[in-house]
């Protein structure tokens, strides 16, 4: 119990620290890096338990391919958009493809690791 409340702590403090740090870098377009989507298509899953990268941007109509790389298996899972939320499961060296059919921003995540495997896809017209 106390560990977990030393957890909850900790991670309270760090919510904090990176909403500073969001905010004293917004304004001068300094930090590009972390955030910026990437324009490609393809999504690789290295070892271990990432998506790289992990923010991609695509044109509508574009199919994106994820590539599972890693150990283990993995998923793609759409959590908001009206995107299908069954997840698209990868066992080690398979793929998975979706085609972004409309312009919006779609987060998504892999449903075995979600603390791990965030992602997101900007479709943009
Ligand atoms: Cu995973």
């Amino acid at each position: 119990m106390l560990r977990r409340d030393r957890l909850v702590g900790i991670g309270l403090a760090l919510a904090v620290a990176m909403t500073l740090v969001a905010c004293s870098g917004s304004g001068s377009g300094g930090n590009a890096g972390a955030g910026e989507p990437v324009a490609t298509s393809t999504v690789n899953l290295p070892p271990s338990y990432k998506f790289e990268p992990a923010s991609i941007s695509v044109k509508a109509g574009t199919t994106v391919t994820w590539t599972n790389n890693d150990n283990f298996t993995h998923s793609v899972q759409f959590k908001d958009g009206g995107l299908p939320t069954d997840p698209m499961l990868m066992r080690p060296g398979e793929k998975t493809t979706y085609t972004f059919a409309t312009a919006g921003t779609f987060h998504y995540q892999c449903s075995l690791h979600p603390q791990n495997m965030q992602g997101t896809v900007t479709v943009t017209p």
